[in-house]
Order: C-alpha cells, then structure tokens, then sequence
C-alpha cells in the first residue's frame, strides 16, 4: 500500500466521521475505529480504497443478484437517463418503463398477484402495503378490522409502521415502538425450540405448534379486529430461519379461517434467491399482498413494489375513488428501466432455476461437507443461495453461547480479515452471496469460512476442525 493511497483512505475516514452518520452503527465507536471505504466492485469481489479484496458472500445486503458490473445494467440506467430521466404518474400520465416493469412482473409473479404499486425500498414498499390493507377493510365497511400481526424476530424495514411491524425487538425502545395496533406472535425457529423451552420436539410438529399460536393469538384480539399476518417467507434478517415444511400450510389455513390478510414480504427472498423466482413458489404461499425490493433491479437502483393479489386489487381498482397515495420517486423510469433489464437477463440466464438446481445445490453440500465436523457448528440450513451456519456452545444440546452475539463478532471480524464478507446474526453466520457466483467462487467462499471459523474454534480454546 503506498502513503498516497493510505492518507486518501485517511482523508475519507476523516471526513466520513465529521459528516455522515451511517446506518444501524455507534457513530462514536465507528469513527474511532474508522470505516472501510469500498471503491468500485466487479462479479462477486469489492475492493476498498487500500486495494483489499474481498469476497462479497452477502452480495451487498442481500441484494446484488446479478453481481457487480454489469455492463446490460449500467446500459440500461444510462439509457433511460438520456431518454426520460424523471417523470412522474401523478398527472395521468405513464411510461413505458413502468408500464412493461408491472406487467413483468404480473406474469412472474405468483398466480393472482396482477397489479403493483412502486415505490423506492423494502421499507416504504412494507408502509404502503400496511395502508393499503387498513384501506382494503375501510372499504370493506369493516374498519374495526385494524391490528397488524407480525412474527418475532421479523425484520421488515425502519419507518415507524414497519419498524413497528419487525419482531426484532432492539428497533423499538429508540424511537418509542412499536405503534399502537402492531401484535407479534412467536416464530418457527426449530433450531432454537429446545433453548426456549419448547422441549425435544421435531421440526414437523414444531411447525404445525406455531401456527396454531397464530390462531390462538387471533382468537385472543377477536378475529374481527385483525387486519392481516406479515411474515417473510424465511426470515432473512432475524437470523436466517427457515420454516418447517408444515408451517406454511398451517399458517395459511388459519390466515383464510379467520379472514386475516396474508402479507408476504419478499424483499430478500424474491428474485430467485430461492431457487424459484419468489419464495412464495418454493413454499406453495398464495398470498394477497406481497412486497419486495432488493433484488427487483440487483440493488443497482432504489426501487421496491407491492403486488396485490384480486381482493385488494380489485377493491381499489373498483373503489371509484382518488386513492390518496404515491411517491415522488414511485415508478421512477430509470429504476424502472434497470429493474426490467435485471428482469429480462435473470430469464434469459435461466438464474432462479440455476440456484434451484445447480449452484444453490452445490453451495449447500460444499457447507454442510466442510462444516459437519466443525466444533463450533451446530447446523448448516439453508435453501438455495441463502445459508446459515449456527456456532453453538453444546451442539448436542443445541445450547446457544450464553453472552449471544460475541462469537459471531469474532467470526464475522477474521471474515473480514480473511477477505470474506459474511454476516453475522447473534451467533449464526449468515451468507447470501450474488446468484451469478461460480463454483469456482463458492470453493473459495467455502475455503475462507473454513479458515475463519478454525480460527474463531482457536480463539475460544476448542479444537480446531481437521
Ligand atoms: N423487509 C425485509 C425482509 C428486509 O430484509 C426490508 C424489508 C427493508 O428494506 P429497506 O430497503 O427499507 O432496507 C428488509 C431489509 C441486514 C439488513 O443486516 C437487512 C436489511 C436491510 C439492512 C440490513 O441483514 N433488509
């Protein structure tokens, strides 16, 4: 590394820390121990302003599906910049950027999901689909039907209604959390079950238990006051979980018993992650609104939609009424334009089906090979192109560390070193990489996991994995 490149590294730091506060970050520690400025990125690897390289496992946040530089993409955006950089659709008026992106998306997704409202990320897409159920009741003539339900551990975006909608309960106290109307009821996290009481139970039952808890909870508040569920198809942030094959049939079940609107947040799990183009596909979930935003354009524009199934849709499109809501930036053409691009080569590629049945398969076999033996690892799980490694205290026990979060900060710290960017929930490594990595760059995300979990086994005085 040459001084110039350090002090330009310096001078950014310096700067960073005197004008912008990041995101979920202790401003002070952060600055006191100054950020990583990453610089350009290309297929699955960034680089940062030291010339580091690092192996991108979370594709960003979850999002980055079709890699870094994509020449189609960048074309596509710089496209639509010259032709029609801004336009609303306030005044009547459309384009057609938006109008061939809602009706891509109407043939891909799910059957019955045919009509979308745009807006610009996972956050304000979960607001808007919270009032358009409350909207949906009005109109319905059922306005005591109000109260949002929500799982623990979901995480579903930072506005104050989706905020109030995640079950992560550390968003909350900050800003006075959750709203009134906002209930959660426990979530499906079979690997956890025995920690929290749940006993020796199989993953089946496990399942089946839970979603009867939804139901307990709806008879509990009165089926007449319950707007609608939210839930994501596998919880992304809150730690990976994946849902026992009977859970989303019994959740459903209930959902339709009690006439309690299914929202299905898809903003990780959409765009093949899973193998499928949704995650609703992969578990067979009919929902009637779905949101979703990440991998809609591979994260190279701020853009996210909600799709309404017939009921919801057709109630608005039949309300004969100014439906009071939008977005400066809703639909905006050069998002548009990028997410349809994004859209056409995932199709062309075959993407969803390639991590369905091949580089999601191979990722998976690589992990549970170089893993099953490894001191620290309790559970390798995961579906397609997401997987998490559960670091565990007893494995026969399945007994978390007791100060939760420390391990995996270890872990997630030598990742960093190790030139791999994995992310770390409480003590569950989590990975997501882009859907175009090769098996080539899974070897090698495998190999540096494998390094960095040995060395976190060292630091904690356990054997080392042979
Ligand atoms: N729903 C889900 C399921 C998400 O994962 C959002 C909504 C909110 O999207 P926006 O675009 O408003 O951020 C998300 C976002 C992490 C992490 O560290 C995950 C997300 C965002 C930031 C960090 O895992 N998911």
């Amino acid at each position: 590394m040459t001084p110039t490149v350090h002090n330009q590294t310096r001078h950014w730091q310096a700067l960073d820390a005197a004008h912008h506060i990041h995101p979920f970050s202790d401003t002070a520690a952060l600055n006191k121990e100054g950020v990583r400025v990453i610089t350009s990125a290309d297929g699955v690897y960034l680089t940062d302003s030291e010339g580091k390289r690092l192996l991108d496992g979370m594709a960003g946040l979850w999002c980055v599906q079709l890699g870094y530089g994509n020449e189609e993409l960048a074309e596509a955006g710089a496209k639509a910049l010259r032709e029609l950089p801004y336009y609303n659709h306030f005044f009547k008026t459309s384009n057609p950027y938006t109008i061939d992106l809602a009706a891509k998306l109407a043939q891909l997704l799910p059957d019955g999901l045919d009509r979308v409202l745009f807006a610009n990320s996972g956050s304000e897409a979960n607001d808007t689909a919270l009032k358009l159920i409350r909207y949906y009741w009005n109109l319905q003539g059922r306005p005591q039907k109000k109260i949002h339900l929500s799982r623990e551990l979901s995480y579903h975006g930072v506005t104050m209604a989706a905020a109030s909608l995640s079950g992560l309960t550390p968003m909350h106290p900050q800003w006075d959390l959750p709203l009134a109307g906002f209930e959660k009821v426990p979530t499906c996290y079979w690997y956890g079950a025995k920690a929290a009481g749940y006993g020796d139970i199989g993953p089946a039952e496990f399942g089946e238990l839970i979603a009867a808890k939804l139901e307990e909870k709806i008879l509990e508040l009165g089926a007449d006051n319950v707007a609608s569920f939210s839930a994501e198809p596998i919880h992304g942030a809150g730690g990976l979980i994946f849902p026992p094959e009977t859970y989303w049939p019994a959740i459903q079940k209930v959902c339709r018993k009690h006439d309690v609107l299914l929202h299905v947040d898809e903003v990780i799990t959409g765009f093949g992650r899973t193998g499928n183009w949704f995650g609703s596909h992969t578990y067979g979930i009919a929902p009637d609104l779905m949101t979703m935003a990440k991998g809609l354009s591979s994260g190279y524009q701020p853009i996210s939609a909600v799709a309404l199934g017939e009921r919801v849709g057709n109630a608005i499109a039949t309300a004969n009424e100014e439906m009071v809501h939008g977005y400066t930036y809703s639909g905006h053409p050069v998002a548009c334009a990028v997410a349809l691009k994004n859209l056409e080569i995932m199709e062309r590629e075959g993407i969803p089906a390639r991590v369905g049945n091949d580089i999601g398969p191979y990722l998976q076999t690589a992990l549970r090979t170089a893993f099953a033996d490894h001191p620290l690892v309790g559970e390798v799980r995961g579906v397609g192109l997401l997987a998490a490694i559960e670091l565990v205290d007893d494995k026969a026990e399945r007994r978390f560390f007791p100060e939760i979060g420390t391990v995996g900060g270890i872990c997630r710290n030598h990742c960093f070193e190790q030139g791999l960017v994995m992310r770390a929930i409480r003590d569950t490594m989590v990975c997501s990489p882009p859907l175009t990595i090769t098996k080539p760059e899974v070897d090698e995300l495998v190999r540096l996991a494998k390094i960095c979990f040995d060395l976190t086994a060292e630091d904690l005085g356990r054997a080392k994995c042979s």
